[in-house]
């Protein structure tokens, strides 16, 4: 049988291990699919081996549950401290999974999702103050990143992070541990970096988790002692509605992995979005319009997120060219195969959604472009297989409609009150997530 293609100029004994990027790892994987096709492996000294599949039609083979699983790779393993037996982390069809995933449903439902509302709007509020009436952010992901953080540590447990406090000279120690332990999860999950990364950094790496651990349980401890309630997702992981609820460790494995999961896919969604609108005042005008003409008192209302057309289609092409999360690793649970080739039971492909989603057989010749319109004047509505950025089966993203609702709500309210430029081009740096870099916007508050 034929064997699936590898890139070109394989070195003796070692293998597959030249050209690759480990900057920009899936930047340049997407840039192979062009030349050796949507599906191609690198096999290492030890018959090791990676497989990348990057079409509409290979995604719709390992979407299929009863053939194929999520697969708990590598890049993640670094979370484990962090997250434990948290949703990310546990184990696919674990009892810890199953338990998390049940309490932790009741917390995304549409009720819920009004209650965090007025917490996203007070958040909107925070970042305008921040920007006052012109501001040049010359680091506009990180800005939008801080406004995810504060977002999710408000709705998550009811923490303000500090991130838009500009009275302090440090951030506060809990989200100061937070970004470090994020850089160093991710640094060390890359091979080489990896080995630098020892030491003295893996102590303060081990005080960190300590910090934001004990950070939660306090919280969650004085809740007991008050039995307080709050709007937040904690509150409705303490009091599930159905089932037995959680003991503190795991709320606290939970907290955190909703930090984690949360907070930076969301934030650099808000950045490219951010980076769209500047360079197309056109369509910045039309989101203005309808945010605006569904405003009351400077305010967008629960029930009027879903009226907000253009700017859904805005996220739904953001997401679709530059999904945050740039593919998900999914492996066979028997024996198969995959796009013809053989696929033995156990083995797992990573799935490059920042191809998938750009495969000019579902998106047309335009596929690369940004064009909002193909999902409102074309109507265009996808099939699961072509357009994926949270995920598929089980373990898919828990905070989908968390993400959208803040994404709608955050961009519809800073754009109906800024007009936004930006000159610079689009560069996207990689580590876990896909991000813009050095995205350079100057708010111009209208009116
Ligand atoms: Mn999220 C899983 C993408 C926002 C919490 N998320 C996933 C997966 C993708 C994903 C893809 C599946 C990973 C895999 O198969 O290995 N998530 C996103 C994107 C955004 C996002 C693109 C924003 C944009 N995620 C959020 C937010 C939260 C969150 C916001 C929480 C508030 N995500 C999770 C959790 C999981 C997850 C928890 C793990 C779910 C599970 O395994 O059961």
């Amino acid at each position: 049988t034929q064997s699936i293609p590898h890139p070109p100029n394989r070195v003796p004994v070692l293998g597959d291990v030249l050209g690759m990027d480990r900057k920009r790892p899936n930047q340049k994987t997407l840039w192979q699919f062009s030349q050796l096709g949507p599906l191609y492996r690198r096999t290492f000294l030890g018959g090791v081996h990676l497989t990348f599949a990057g079409s509409a039609e290979l995604m719709r083979e390992v979407i299929d549950e009863k053939t194929w699983q999520r697969h708990f790779a590598r890049p993640y393993e670094k979370l484990v401290p962090i997250g434990r037996n948290g949703l990310f982390t546990a184990a696919n069809d674990s009892e810890e999974w199953k338990r998390g995933h049940e309490v932790l449903i009741q917390g995304f439902v549409p009720a819920a999702m009004a209650d965090y509302h007025d917490t996203m709007l007070n958040v909107v509020e925070l970042t305008s103050q921040w920007l006052g009436d012109v501001r040049t952010v010359t680091d506009t992901t990180a800005m939008m990143g801080d406004t995810a953080l504060e977002v999710i540590g408000r709705a998550g447990f009811g923490y303000s992070v500090g991130a838009f406090d500009t009275e302090a000279t440090d951030r506060a120690a809990f989200a100061a541990a937070l970004t470090r332990v994020f850089a160093y999860a991710q640094e060390s999950a890359i091979p080489v970096v990896g080995k630098l990364v020892g030491g003295k950094r893996a102590r303060q790496h081990a005080a960190d988790i300590e910090i934001m651990k004990s950070t939660v349980f306090e919280v969650i401890e004085t809740r007991r002692r008050t039995g307080q309630r709050y709007p937040d997702l904690l509150d409705r992981m303490m009091h599930p509605a159905d089932g037995p609820a959680l003991p503190d460790d795991d709320l606290v494995d939970q907290v955190l992995t909703l930090f984690v999961a949360g907070h930076e896919t969301t934030g650099n969604l808000l950045a490219f979005a951010t980076h769209f609108l500047a360079r197309n005042p056109e369509l910045a005008a039309r989101v203005r319009a309808e945010a605006a003409a569904v405003s009351t008192d400077g305010r967008i209302a629960y029930e009027d997120v879903a009226k907000l057309e253009i700017t859904d289609a805005v996220i739904s092409e953001t997401l679709r060219l530059w999904p945050t999360a740039p593919g998900f690793f999914r492996a066979a649970r028997e024996d198969t195969t995959l796009g013809g080739y053989p696929i033995a039971a156990g083995e797992w492909v990573f799935i490059l959604l920042l191809a998938v989603q750009r495969d000019p057989a579902v998106w047309g010749p335009d596929a690369e472009e940004f064009r909002p319109d193909r999902w409102l004047t074309d109507g265009f509505r996808p099939k699961p297989w072509q357009f994926r950025p949270f995920g598929t089966g089980p373990r898919s993203c828990i905070g989908q409609a968390f993400a959208l609702h803040e994404a709608k709500l955050i961009i519809a309210s800073l754009v109906r009150d800024y007009e936004l430029d930006s000159t610079g081009e689009l560069d996207v740096e990689e580590n876990l997530t896909l991000r813009p870099s050095n995205l350079e916007v100057t708010f111009r508050r209208i009116g």
